[in-house]
């Protein structure tokens, strides 16, 4: 299948899965919106030339290398499970980190093995659906393995006899624990990513691609940022500013009538319940937290 519209850009995302939801979200709250397909697996994009692709997650790293999409939102453990699969040269490079679809790979044993240290592992067998990363950071700590390929259920192989130990996703670790396997050490920490190819992508898409990065990038900060307005006393300015999470300058506006001042910020960490009441003890009052919707730098 070759795109026959160079002026489009077609992005693949996780048709149904843990990634499906957010993926759509977040290319949602960029202003796209999209007209669907009966079969629901191509999305059209209605009014910018971006359109979807609805997929398994594990296809997206070859749709993006056979040039039947240009971008892909994927996790970081099937990147680069690809990536070694192909000594290092995929040919998809990350655009940037999306923040959702955390998890972990981990390799885990059976409660009941004895085993403490990864070295112990050395010369044992384990079952991962990610073979090549599992044994690339195992020889990086001189551990090496019998690994055998599972595509589910890895977390039975122990207890079926077929595994000493596994190297699996985890997020909550209730799978583990449903298992008997205790997590003996993390290999790899992973999250959704948006990629693209490392080469073969047209001026016109570039463009394209980095209105949409650009876009991601004032999302993401939004979502990650809060307003806060508050009243204060004017000589608390300087502990109120400090008090405020990852703000330099806020803007600061006398109160009609009143030696009190408006003090308005938007905050880049999260605001937790403990920075508003510090901020009370410093004075505040009406102090006020809204979402920021959208923000460009
Ligand atoms: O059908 P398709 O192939 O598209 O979906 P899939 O079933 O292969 O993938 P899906 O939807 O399960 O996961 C998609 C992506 O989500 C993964 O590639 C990861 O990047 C990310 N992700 C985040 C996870 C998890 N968390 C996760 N917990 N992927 C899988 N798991 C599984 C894990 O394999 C284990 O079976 O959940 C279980 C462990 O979860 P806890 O919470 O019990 O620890
Ligand atoms: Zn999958």
């Amino acid at each position: 299948m070759k795109i026959e519209n160079e002026k489009r850009i077609r992005v693949a995302i996780q048709k149904s899965g843990r990634l499906s939801e957010r993926s759509q979200d977040i290319l949602k709250n960029c202003g796209l919106r999209f007209a669907r397909s009966k079969d629901k697996l191509f999305w059209y994009g209605r009014d910018f030339p971006i359109d979807l692709l609805l997929v398994r997650d594990d296809d997206i790293p070859q749709l993006l290398l056979e040039g039947v999409c240009d971008l892909g939102i994927v996790g970081e453990n099937i990147a680069r499970e690809v990536a070694l699969e192909n000594d290092n040269e995929s040919g998809l490079v990350q655009l940037r980190k999306l923040g959702f679809g955390h998890c972990r790979l981990s390799v885990a044993v059976p409660e009941d093995s004895g085993i403490t240290d990864i070295s112990a592992l050395d010369g044992l067998r384990i079952a991962t659906s990610y073979p090549a990363l599992t044994r690339n950071l195992l020889e990086k700590q001189d551990v090496s393995n019998e690994i055998s390929k599972l595509s589910g259920a890895v977390e039975i192989a122990p207890s079926m006899g077929t595994a000493d130990a596994i190297s699996d996703l985890v997020s909550t670790g209730t799978t583990l624990r449903a298992n008997h396997l205790r997590e003996l050490e993390i290999l790899f920490q992973s999250e959704a990513a948006l990629y693209g190819r490392s080469q073969g992508v047209s001026v016109e898409k570039q463009a394209l691609i980095d209105l949409l990065l650009s876009r991601l990038n004032g999302v993401m900060l939004a979502s990650a940022s809060k307003y806060v307005m508050l009243h204060a006393p004017r000589e608390a300015l300087e502990k109120i500013t400090e008090l405020l999470p990852g703000v330099e300058h806020p803007s600061v506006m006398p109160l009609e009538g009143s030696d009190r001042i408006a003090v308005h910020a938007v905050c880049g960490e999260t605001v937790f319940w403990e920075h508003l009441e510090a901020l009370k003890a410093a004075g505040a009052s009406a102090i006020l937290v809204l979402p920021v919707e959208k923000m460009l730098a």
